[in-house]
């Protein structure tokens, strides 16, 4: 340990640290723009200057290890001037508009160079913009990229590269001119995205953000002549209520579901009684290929941004995917057919719409293999402004319970929204169904958690069922190169964003670094606190195969809930 002291506080901290790191553990607030906790660091913005007794020139915190007997001040009057005038180069550099167009930005009420502008006490800007005149990227079915408001912070282009093992962005140009761009200036929609949005949740400003389709939500809501139903996804729960000013990890399922039914829509459903559908397609999809000798490990197919990764880099590999579409697709089919016929409505009628923390979502609706099964998709972001539009008190208003058809759902389907839930879901289905016993412990601690890769052996009557859950692209690269050098396994679950859905790109902006942890502890809550914990025994999803499907896998349930994916 070594002894320093930053702002007169003596602290004993570990060698290798470096001062911002420091300053953190003692609650000591240093501003910064390109410092990002799970990246590499980049000391590019410089906001994090400090003095370091004994040495000239001021120190950028985040790349200067701290050193036995340091004397540190944070906010000197000379680190004040530098960092406002740093900071006000970066706003020249920043499309000046923003100081017009502030109030149409999708981060106004999350921008963190406004934060850190009132943290730092700016006052004016006295330079005038440098530069501006970027078109805008809409090339993508997901994410809109706008150059001018981008501060070249790098975030966007260490998150796609070193979390998601991607790297569709890079710098062009140089100095007051250098701009984040993709290959060739190509558009997010033209090169090797996967529609993830993690560079959203990394973007400090509105440079990055979704395709929005709330217009067009608002417009079907209004339009008599069509039924509008609404699906929301398993981790959308746990997060809602944080742009309302909640602290991180509230599970608002009550206060979701009243708040559709405000908005108008004319039934509100859930996307996890899709889930445990997917379980019993998928479910006997692995029974099938383990018994039938077929292509194995299966790989699950529920998360469209690891299915366009898999199409970029392993095609090979395609026929590992299962055939089952994702909850979100299988919602709309049955919604489109068994619901639709149901209600005696015509599916033309019909408009669908998806709420989902997830961009790639926007992707996956519109692809040729989906029909036209969801017509929108929200992001947990947008929904937030629907309801703040339409003047609804969410943390009070009276909580209310999904309509039943397609509303009912197991504990096993809430999970889907971590890292490791699809795959603990499907042991509790598979397990019972092969073995017709009830299993006795139904929790897989051994596939919870944030660690990227995750492997288990479960014995299901003699049989060693090898599974592995994996999150974050890049280590979706680590367990494709082990497959490829022959590690066997049965079944490996695929979440594209770190942490599972509860981490998507179309989440809430944080600050809380423990975000995804309390998110993750409410989910797993939701499933305890139900006695419905397993797929297969979902009632509707009983009624369901008895009434319309027949049985998982049959002719009818593979015309409507699997696809497959051909590169
Ligand atoms: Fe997900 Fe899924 S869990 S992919 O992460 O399988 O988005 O939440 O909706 O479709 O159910 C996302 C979440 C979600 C699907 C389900």
């Amino acid at each position: 340990m070594l002894n320093i002291e930053i702002d007169g506080l003596k602290l004993s901290v570990e060698e290798g640290i470096s001062i911002l790191e420091a300053a953190k553990k003692a609650n000591i607030y240093i501003p910064t723009l390109c410092y990002e906790k799970e990246l590499s660091v980049y000391g590019g913005c410089r906001l994090c200057v400090v003095e370091v007794e004994g040495e000239e020139l001021l120190k950028p915190a985040c790349a200067t290890s701290v050193e036995g007997g340091m004397k540190i001040k944070t906010h000197s009057r000379k680190v004040r001037k530098l960092r406002q005038n740093l900071f006000e180069l970066i706003i020249a550099t920043h499309n000046i508009d923003c100081q017009l167009n502030c109030l149409t930005c999708s981060r106004n009420r999350s921008c963190e160079l406004k934060k850190i502008a009132e943290d730092i006490g700016i006052e004016k800007v006295r330079l005038d913009p440098i530069r501006g005149g970027h078109s805008v990227d809409n090339s993508s079915y997901s994410i809109v990229r706008e150059p001018d408001k981008c501060i070249s912070c790098n975030r966007c282009i260490r998150k796609c590269e070193e979390i998601q093992g991607i790297g569709i962005f890079t710098t062009a140009n140089r100095g007051p001119d250098t701009v984040v761009t993709t290959f060739k200036d190509m558009g997010m929609g033209n090169v090797e995205c996967t529609n993830c949005g993690q560079c959203i949740l990394s973007c400090p400003t509105g440079a990055l953000h979704e395709v929005y389709q709330k217009e067009k939500v608002w417009q079907a809501l209004e339009n008599e002549n069509k039924h509008v139903i609404v699906q929301t996804a398993p981790a959308v729960r746990v997060a809602i209520s944080e742009p309302f000013s909640a602290k991180a990890g509230e599970i608002s399922t009550g206060q979701l579901v009243a708040a559709l039914k405000r908005l108008g829509f004319d039934a509100v459903f859930d996307t996890n009684f899709a889930a445990d559908l997917t379980i019993m397609e998928e479910g006997t999809e692995l029974i099938n290929r383990i018994n039938n000798k077929e292509t194995l490990p299966l790989f699950t197919s529920c998360s469209p941004g690891w299915i366009k990764f898999i199409e970029h880099f392993y095609p090979q590999y395609l026929s590992n995917l299962s055939s089952a579409k994702s909850p979100q697709q299988m919602f709309g089919a049955v919604a489109k057919n068994y619901y639709a016929e149901k209600a005696g409505i015509d599916p033309d009628d019909l408009v669908v719409v998806s709420v989902m923390p997830c961009t790639a979502k926007k992707f996956e609706a519109k692809r040729k293999e989906m029909g036209s099964d969801v017509d929108y998709v929200l992001t947990t972001r947008e929904l937030s402004g629907l309801i703040k539009a339409a003047g609804i008190d969410f943390l009070n208003i009276e909580e209310k319970e999904y309509d039943k058809l397609l509303g009912v759902s197991s504990g096993a389907a809430d999970i889907f929204g971590s890292t490791g839930g699809v795959m603990e879901a499907a042991l509790r289905t598979a397990y019972e169904l092969i073995t017709e016993k009830e299993l006795e412990k139904i929790d897989f601690e051994v596939l919870r958690g944030d660690q990227g890769i995750k492997k288990a052996s479960v014995n299901i009557e003699g049989f060693e069922l090898k599974v592995a859950v994996v999150h974050g692209l890049n280590n979706a690269h680590k367990i494709m190169k082990m497959i490829d050098e022959g590690e066997e396994f049965h079944f490996v679950e695929f979440m594209a964003c770190p942490g599972g859905c509860l981490n998507g790109g179309g989440q809430p902006i944080s600050y809380d670094e423990d975000v995804v942890e309390k998110r993750r502890k409410a989910i797993y809550q939701i499933d305890k606190n139900k006695k419905l914990r397993k797929s297969h025994e979902n009632p509707y999803i009983k009624k369901l195969y008895e009434e319309y499907l027949d049985k998982p896998g049959s002719e009818l349930a593979h015309r409507l809930l699997h696809t497959e994916y051909i590169k």
